[in-house]
């Protein structure tokens, strides 16, 4: 059963759509540097840094873990959104709970198979609407919106959400990711249309 978790907007403004933003049926594309390859045999996911337990899943072991499925919007900063996206993967705690992560943790950084970064404080990260997705709609996540997984946060802009992400860093110090360090706003909230820094 999806859960619908769309009326997350309510804690951030009046309306679903946020300023500035058209809804578009369709699902573009926004990559840096095009769409990496990848196998599935050398496939893993990484979790490291200040944690009790460094983790590697291998794909399989990946798709092993507790999953959910959430209905969710998604909202680019160029000033598309796009509405009711179902999204299946493994929620952001669930990771958390199995690396343990250390009290002095403020940020979390992710890393991608195309060299992409991107970085969330901790307390955005942790809640059960960012997610680790594999599987969109029926089918699998495709490989142009970030597949074998893909990170999903539909509180902010989805450049907080990496796509082909093999790697999630926590870490005791402030940092910026690919697009934070080029004039992307760090906060990214859309309610407040926070774009740019
Ligand atoms: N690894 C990686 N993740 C990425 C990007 C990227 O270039 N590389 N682009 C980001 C940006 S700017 C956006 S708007 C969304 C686009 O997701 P989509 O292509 O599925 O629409 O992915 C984000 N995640
Ligand atoms: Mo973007």
């Amino acid at each position: 059963m999806a859960q619908d978790v769309t009326d997350l907007y309510r804690e951030f403004g009046e309306d679903r759509l946020p300023a500035g933003q058209r809804k578009t049926e369709r699902f573009p594309v926004l990559s840096k540097s095009g769409t990496p390859s990848w196998t599935r045999e050398d496939w893993e996911f990484e979790v490291w840094g200040a944690v009790e337990n460094e983790l590697t899943y291998d794909y399989e072991e990946f798709r092993d873990l507790p999953s959910v499925t959430q209905i969710q919007d998604f909202h680019c900063v160029t000033g598309w959104s796009k509405f009711d996206c179902e999204f299946t993967g493994v929620t952001f705690p669930e990771i958390v709970e199995r690396a343990g992560v250390d009290d002095d943790v403020e940020e979390v950084m992710f890393h991608a198979l195309d060299g992409y970064t991107t970085n969330l404080p901790l307390e955005d990260c942790n809640r059960e609407e960012v997610m680790f997705v594999y599987g969109f709609g029926d089918d699998d996540l495709p490989a142009d919106h970030g597949g074998p997984l893909r990170v999903v946060t539909p509180h902010k802009y989805a450049y907080k959400g990496a796509k082909w992400v093999t790697g999630v860093e926590f870490l005791t110090e402030r940092e910026r990711g690919y697009w934070e360090k080029r004039g992307y706003s760090n906060t990214a909230n859309p309610w407040n249309e926070e774009r740019y820094s």
